[in-house]
């Protein structure tokens, strides 16, 4: 069944339909009704008391399966169902699954009733625990209400977000292909059920001529003149795997697959062996009405503002994105640090204030922190495992903001760093995102990173408005102290920003108006330009984005440089001179020489 866990493709050995589109849609204390999926369920509604719905909730639609499958192998596939879910297919559980954000599926083939129509049933259910990602927890008011508390700053979607397919595949069947590389020479490793099938390997160029092929399990192609998968010029092949028994096709499929190489030497970050400086955002999936939903039309905008605004790399925070938005990276060339679910390390509903202020919660002594860590590692191998093969996933991100000036989260991420270095079959570099609090001075894990991400709001949640002049001295401040370290590795900021109303101007500036977040930003740069060490800036955030309520929220937070529907705030147009001025490897060695030669 694992062979479902590829990305679901027909080919001539496997058949996929895709269950999109509407689904009945119920609730305690609503009538059924029809809901769209891929989708949150929360937006639809008029009520307030559906938005805010935590508990249990359940899709249903009817499934036909047709006769010719009667000799398959048979599984439902999900791309992601928040935050967990149990499946029946008429009537029968036939499995369940934690959390919201990577595929899983469920092998119907016994259950099933051929050349019928099915049942499919799934039940959902978003409250939020210590133990599960994302992490919060759930209260029940006196009134009777309950309510979902997130550690974090996103909105608690949950629903079938992302698309589910019915697959038929063979029973002699691929599961699992992994490729890594040294330049133009690809070794390969192929994985399948038992049997005696013979596997080969067929490389195709964008033009679909086959360009080289491999026979057997596990080998090395070589690349004639190879593209090289580059930054805004990317360049895809076709990966095709067969199982052959004779002239019989058993099973195919196939992969786009960039070739790139990516490492870290001193402070730079290198790919294809040229140092490359990251300009981009951390984003969200986040749409009007459709929520989190995979938005396909939404994504191709996003794609388009990227490109637009001179960006070359975006993180997936807080948690792994649906699985077409890595596709289209690949197919566009923007960097990805790739993100686990692991948000909220922190006992607090507003961890982006504490950040600043910096009290100790002891998260990492809870008694829930063993079955954590034990979700942690679970979604790091099915990350690692869905993405591995992604040329745009140049790192990834293990966390977000954890409580790292604690002690004890020491051990808990020497767990977590030690699996995904030994999981990631292209050894990425890996790091997590650091929070205000965990200074120089006072954080325990900084070094397990082989680039530091600091996420620092000097100039918004400390020294904002008339303070600002502090803010730069501050922010001086701490990158002296990291500097003082001689850690010699990259530090890229993963998130700086200023909530911004979209239709606010100020002159002089207040904090809120366009002028101030353009104010802001430069001050940013202005600091980040003078340490050779910062080779990256992702602003938060890509776009504004639906938050819980609070008086720290005006409807969403708004510190997108895009509004929510996509439009750009003038900060847009300040990026995007920055960006397009910048050479693509900003700050490298050989760059610095190249200019010093141009003045004498
Ligand atoms: C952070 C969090 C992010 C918040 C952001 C903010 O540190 O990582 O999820 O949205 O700050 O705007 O406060």
């Amino acid at each position: 069944m694992k062979h479902a866990l590829l990305y679901p493709r027909s080919t001539s050995a496997r058949s996929v339909v895709c269950l999109d589109g509407m689904w009945d849609f119920w609730l305690e204390g609503i009538k059924k009704t029809q809901i769209p999926v891929p989708a949150s369920f929360q937006d639809f509604f008029t009520d307030k008391e559906l938005r805010d719905y935590t508990g249990d909730f359940w899709y249903e639609r009817e499934v036909f399966i047709p006769s010719e499958w009667a000799n398959k192998v048979i599984s439902i596939r999900f791309s992601g169902a928040a935050h967990r879910a149990a499946v029946y297919l008429n009537g029968s559980e036939i499995c369940s699954h934690e959390g919201g954000f990577l595929p899983f599926c469920a092998d119907i083939t016994g259950a099933a009733k051929i050349g019928e129509h099915n049942t499919l049933t799934v039940k959902l259910n978003n409250e939020l625990h210590e133990y599960a990602f994302p992490v919060g927890r759930t209260e029940t008011l006196p009134n009777g209400k309950k309510i979902a508390r997130p550690y974090f700053d996103f909105f608690n979607y949950a629903g079938l977000q992302r698309s589910v397919h019915l697959v038929a595949a063979p029973k002699e069947a691929v599961t699992d292909f992994t490729v890594f590389y040294e330049a133009a020479k690809v070794r390969y490793k192929v994985s399948k059920t038992a049997g005696n099938a013979h596997v080969s390997l067929t490389v195709k160029d964008e033009e679909g001529v086959v360009i080289a092929t491999a026979e057997g399990a596990e080998g090395v192609v070589e690349i004639p003149n190879v593209n090289l998968w580059e930054v805004n010029n990317a360049y895809l092949y076709t990966f095709i795997i067969k199982l052959q028994r004779g002239d019989e096709l058993i099973d195919e499929w196939y992969d786009h697959i960039g070739i790139r190489t990516v490492e870290i030497k001193g402070t730079e970050i290198l790919l294809n062996g040229k140092p490359i400086y990251l300009k981009g955002f951390g984003k969200h999936e986040d749409s009007d009405i459709a929520g989190r939903g995979y938005n396909p039309t939404v994504m191709k905008r996003d794609f388009e503002l990227l490109k637009w605004i001179g960006a070359n790399s975006v993180r997936t925070s807080h948690y792994p994105y649906a699985e077409e938005f890595y596709q289209m990276a690949d197919r566009e060339g923007i960097l990805v640090i790739d993100e686990t679910p692991a948000v909220g390390m922190m006992n607090s509903t507003m961890n982006f204030l504490d950040a600043a202020r910096g009290p100790r919660t002891a998260f990492f002594e809870k008694e829930t922190i063993p079955q954590l860590l034990e979700a942690h590692l679970r979604v790091i191998e099915d990350l690692i495992n869905r993405d591995k093969n992604r040329a745009c996933v140049i790192a990834w991100c293990l966390a977000n903001e954890p409580e790292t000036s604690d002690e004890a989260s020491r051990s808990y991420f020497e767990q977590v760093f030690n699996l995904a270095h030994k999981l990631d079959p292209q050894n990425r570099p890996m790091t997590y995102t650091s929070i205000m609090s965990s200074t120089p001075d006072k954080c325990k894990c900084y070094d397990l990173c082989d680039f530091i991400c600091l996420n620092r709001y000097y100039g918004w949640y400390v020294f904002g408005g008339a303070d600002i002049g502090m803010a730069e001295m501050a922010l001086r401040h701490e990158l002296e102290q990291w500097k003082a370290k001689g850690l010699n590795k990259p530090f890229v900021f993963t998130e700086y920003g200023a909530d911004t109303d979209g239709g606010m101007h100020k002159l002089p500036s207040v904090m809120w108006s366009q002028e101030y977040q353009c104010e802001y930003l430069e001050v940013q740069h202005r600091v980040f330009d003078s340490y050779d060490f910062v080779r990256g800036e992702n602003v938060w955030a890509f776009s504004d984005f639906a938050t819980g309520e609070g008086i720290l929220r005006v409807n969403g937070n708004k510190k997108g440089i895009f509004t929510r529907d996509r439009q750009p705030k003038a900060a847009a147009y300040a990026l995007k001179k920055r960006w397009e001025s910048l050479p693509p490897d900003y700050k490298a060695s050989g760059y610095k020489e190249e200019c010093n030669n141009a003045k004498n």
